[in-house]
């Protein structure tokens, strides 16, 4: 039998369960992308206000495209397991705040009634970084941005809600890009300007997009996960998301309306974001993908393992103490080096089993925050960062895909370069003048140098371990 409001009181007495009526409280928040991450995260925040604080902040879940979580939560009113996972054991709570799901694709016409409702203050969106449709550049590609993107739903919303009085939205970005907020803010005017002008200046002044900085880590759900969760339960769940302990929230205080009191249930809302979500970026995440393209070349499987080889926590520690730290702006409250300690503590967390193919996933998207911003604030100083350069070759041989899938959104593109400008051509094709991440960063000739090396050095190795 599945987890559902009808059984939900006869669960085990530790299992912790919401604590209020969710049917008394209306939907307040529509969310894009309604993921193991935002299940672990955002939706367990709103859980504590709606049981303490109330109000009307229960979260509308809405998939693009894919089915998946509207057939785990829908047949479950929307209730799910959190399993926080320690070398201590297992926590598990049953989450409440999702009152359903839709698929955008499907229902397209119930998404955009929900978006312009007027109970909807917040639209919050964990849509990973490949969701928001950027160019390599940074620009919106409109290409992808399509009528099937997050920005189309919205722009038909706003317009409905400029014509019938209502007030704005705020749009809320829960994903790892750097200065999340202002992007979605640029990459929304971009979409408006280009498909429904007259609703641009009804968006700049009534909406408003803050910044956030979102933190825990949430392995992809498996099999044995769900049957743990059963044994525990004593009911199916399909919808069971695995988390850490640890978790952090960040915002920028900058609603366009009335929002949900996070701030009384930990979440800091702070005049600026910029320090905390830069230092996450380059350090955890930083590290993250590092541990992700070295571990998984030096054979590992999951984090823990990586963490474990001594040269890859080596490399971390110096990827993320020697480039990564010097190039953040000094914040009163955050010290680098214990956050550098702390962060070796969770990635070493061996009960999370969090795998390295999935931090690989959408590189592209990903290293322009993570790792070039680093190597350009360096550059202008005259220095290099060895160890983000052997990450990076690491991610160059990555994306070359023998003998492994690679999952990007630019799998194929890469494929043809890795094709036609060969070992000796591909970094400068990647990263040198004119390169296709020239944006972000330029390498000079001798970081090119250091890329060709580090490349030949593995590529000799693995020609080795083939004869
Ligand atoms: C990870 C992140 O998959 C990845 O790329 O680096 O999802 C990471 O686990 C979270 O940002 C932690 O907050």
């Amino acid at each position: 039998m599945r987890l559902s409001t009808i059984n939900v009181k006869q669960l085990p007495n530790q299992i912790t369960r919401p604590r209020y009526s969710r049917e008394k409280h209306k939907i307040g928040i529509v969310h894009f992308g309604i993921g193991a991450f935002h299940r672990a995260h955002m939706a367990a925040y709103t859980d504590d206000v709606l049981a303490v604080e109330g109000g009307d902040w229960r979260i509308l879940g809405v998939s693009l495209r894919s089915r998946i979580a509207h057939d785990q939560l829908s047949p479950q009113d929307g209730l799910y397991s959190l399993v926080e996972r320690s070398s201590a054991g297992s926590k598990v709570r049953i989450i409440g705040a999702v009152a359903d799901v839709l698929v955008a694709s499907e229902d397209r016409e119930r998404v955009v009634n929900a978006l312009a409702s007027a109970d909807t203050h917040i639209v919050s969106f964990t849509i990973t970084e490949k969701g928001y449709c950027r160019a390599p550049d940074g620009s919106l590609d409109f290409a992808l941005a399509d009528s099937r993107s997050a920005y189309s739903y919205l722009a038909e919303a706003f317009a409905r809600r400029r014509d019938s009085g209502l007030a704005g939205l705020t749009l809320l970005s829960c994903d790892n890009l750097a200065a999340n907020g202002a992007q979605l803010h640029r990459l929304m005017a971009q979409y408006l300007e280009a498909t429904a002008p007259d609703v641009r200046a009804w968006f700049d002044e009534n909406c408003a997009c803050p910044s956030t900085m979102i933190d825990r880590i949430v392995p992809a759900t498996t099999q044995t996960d769900r049957a743990e969760v059963e044994a525990l339960l004593g009911l199916q769940d399909a919808a069971a998301v695995v988390t850490e302990p640890f978790t952090q929230w960040v915002i920028e205080d900058n609603f366009a309306g009335s929002r949900p009191a996070w701030e009384k249930h930990g979440v800091q809302i702070v005049a600026n974001v910029t320090a905390f979500e830069t230092a996450k970026l380059r350090m955890l995440n930083g590290a993250h993908s590092a541990l992700a393209y070295l571990g998984l070349q030096a054979g590992h499987e999951f984090v823990h393992q990586a963490v474990a080889d001594t040269r890859l926590l080596q490399l971390i520690n110096r990827l993320m103490r020697e480039e990564a730290a010097p190039s953040l702006m000094p914040t009163v409250g955050l010290d680098l080096s214990e956050y550098a300690d702390a962060l070796i503590e969770r990635f070493k967390n061996p009960a999370l089993k969090h795998r390295l193919n999935q931090i690989a996933m959408d590189g592209s998207q990903k290293i322009p925050q993570r790792w070039l911003e680093t190597l350009a604030f360096h550059q202008h100083a005259g220095l290099q960062c060895p160890a983000i350069l052997t990450a990076l070759a690491a991610w160059i041989l990555h994306i070359r895909g023998d003998g492994h899938d690679v999952e990007d959104p630019m799998r194929d593109y890469f494929r043809d370069l890795w094709e036609s400008a060969g070992q000796t051509g591909i970094t400068s094709a990647l990263f040198g003048t004119n390169g296709v991440f020239a944006s972000a960063w330029t390498g000079n000739p001798s970081d090119i140098a250091m890329l060709d090396s580090f490349l030949h050095q593995e590529c000799e190795r693995q020609m080795a371990k083939l004869s």
